[in-house]
């Protein structure tokens, strides 16, 4: 259990984030063929070691999330990737759910999967090298979604996840998302956001997680997509805050998804987040808001690798200069 407080506070470290380089095979394979890459595991395999070869990446980012494909694979100079992510001073973390699928009684709705079998499936992960493991639910908003079902089912599944992480000795990351698809309000995000966070610690507490030894990876509350107005960054900033204020201080850190904001304003959000006291560490593990102007630098050309780290490395330090700046805000 102690290791586990060390992981989740090193994941959390001052000035740090954590890479989201975990899409399942299906959704690396659409981006890749969009991006004009033919999707094989060779070219999602290529794709990570650009990443994770980013010159001076571990000044910024502390762990970085992969799928299981990407943990058995291996660099060009033949070292595994949790090999390679820890000698570069990165912790190495896997993708344990095997996806939202549909929840039976509750059409539309979906419940994350993957319990069965996972204690075995984390320790081959532990000694494969893996020091943290990450499992997402996602809830989308609607007149009448999510239900309290809906909610009840993920809850329970992510608590049930981090208890066998933690038993394991890996860190649990937990990832609730409130999807931004749709219309909604900012307030109505605050309150779907609010209900499903109750539901988690609820959950948590029942199974004696420590929460010291987890990391909470939770979406900005944040109107939808669709809706007409958006939010400033101070509103955002003040919204998630107010929702998260409800988390004890013992927890080790929140590191928050990007959820399809832009590069740009996902940052601006993280920034002005800063401002505001809180007992533990608010901290990014964005995917796309960091990933994809590297995918469109790269377009699977050798040539264009460069501009790749170029990419990654600009939104990189954009990011670790916004949770920095929690520090010259806030002197311990
Ligand atoms: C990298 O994307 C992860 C999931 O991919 P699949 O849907 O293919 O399984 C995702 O869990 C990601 O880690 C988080 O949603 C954060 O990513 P964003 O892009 O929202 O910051």
């Amino acid at each position: 259990m102690h290791a586990c407080r060390e992981i989740a506070a090193a994941m959390t470290a001052p000035g740090k984030g954590i890479l989201a380089a975990d899409e399942s095979v299906a959704t690396m394979s659409a981006r890749l063929k969009k991006a004009g890459v033919t999707p094989t595991a060779d070219g999602r395999r290529t794709y990570r070691e650009i990443l994770v070869t980013t010159p001076k990446l571990a000044d910024g980012v502390s762990g970085i999330i992969f799928c299981e494909e990407t943990l058995g694979q291996v660099l060009s100079d033949g070292r595994p990737f949790a090999q390679a992510v820890r000698e570069l001073g990165m912790l190495p973390g896997v993708k344990v759910d095997i996806g939202a699928k549909p929840c039976p009684g509750l059409p539309g709705e979906t419940v994350t999967e993957g319990l069965d079998g996972l204690p075995s499936r984390l320790a081959r992960y532990v000694e494969m090298g893996a020091a943290f493991a990450k499992w997402r639910a996602v809830f989308t908003v609607t007149g009448s979604t999510p239900s309290w079902g809906a909610i009840a089912c993920n809850a329970n599944s992510l608590a049930r996840y981090a208890a066998a992480c933690q038993e394991a000795g890996i860190v649990p990351i937990v990832e609730p998302e409130v999807l931004m698809t749709g219309d909604h309000s900012l307030a109505r995000c605050a309150e779907v956001t609010a209900d499903v966070h109750a539901a988690v610690r609820q959950q948590l507490g029942l199974l004696h997680v420590d929460l010291a030894g987890i990391v909470l990876k939770p979406n900005m509350v944040i109107e939808g997509e669709d809706h007409p107005s958006p939010a400033t960054a101070e509103e955002v900033a003040k919204a998630t805050v107010s929702v998260l204020r409800a988390w004890p201080a013992n927890l080790a850190g929140v590191a928050f998804l990007s959820g399809g904001q832009s590069p740009a304003r996902a940052t601006t959000n993280l920034t002005a987040l800063q401002a505001h006291r809180t007992p533990w560490p608010l901290t990014f593990s964005f995917g796309r808001a960091l990933v994809s102007p590297a995918l469109a630098a790269w377009r699977g050309d050798e040539t264009n690798i460069g501009a790749a780290h170029e990419a990654l490395s600009s939104h990189l330090s954009a990011n670790a200069a916004a949770v920095r700046l929690r520090h010259q805000l806030q002197p311990a």
